[in-house]
């Protein structure tokens, strides 16, 4: 019984490997209202290898999830450059 639950244990942390999630923080600079964010959260979501991404125009604030092995941060910012706004990267928090 103690080694099944360690077998799921496992199987869980393959999963998760498999996934390759990544949360990246993005500072947008630029966006004055609810319609700003949601251009924003747009052009992210097209971009190949977003999962989903949540904009505030009120923090000026983009959080992405993403497959970092389809994507990466800096074309994260691209996509963002691409809408309009200006995008800079935040500290990490991983
Ligand atoms: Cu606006």
């Amino acid at each position: 019984m103690k080694s099944l639950g360690l077998f799921a244990i496992l199987l869980l942390f393959a999963g998760s490997a498999m996934a390759k999630e990544a949360t990246a923080q993005i500072k947008v600079s630029g966006m004055t209202c609810g319609a700003c964010a949601v251009s924003v959260k747009r052009g992210l979501e097209k971009t190949k290898g977003v999962k989903s991404a949540d904009v505030s125009a009120e923090k000026g604030l983009a959080t992405v999830i993403y497959d970092d092995s389809q994507v990466n941060e800096r074309q994260l910012r691209d996509a963002i450059e691409k809408t309009g706004f200006r995008a800079e990267p935040v500290k990490e928090n991983r």
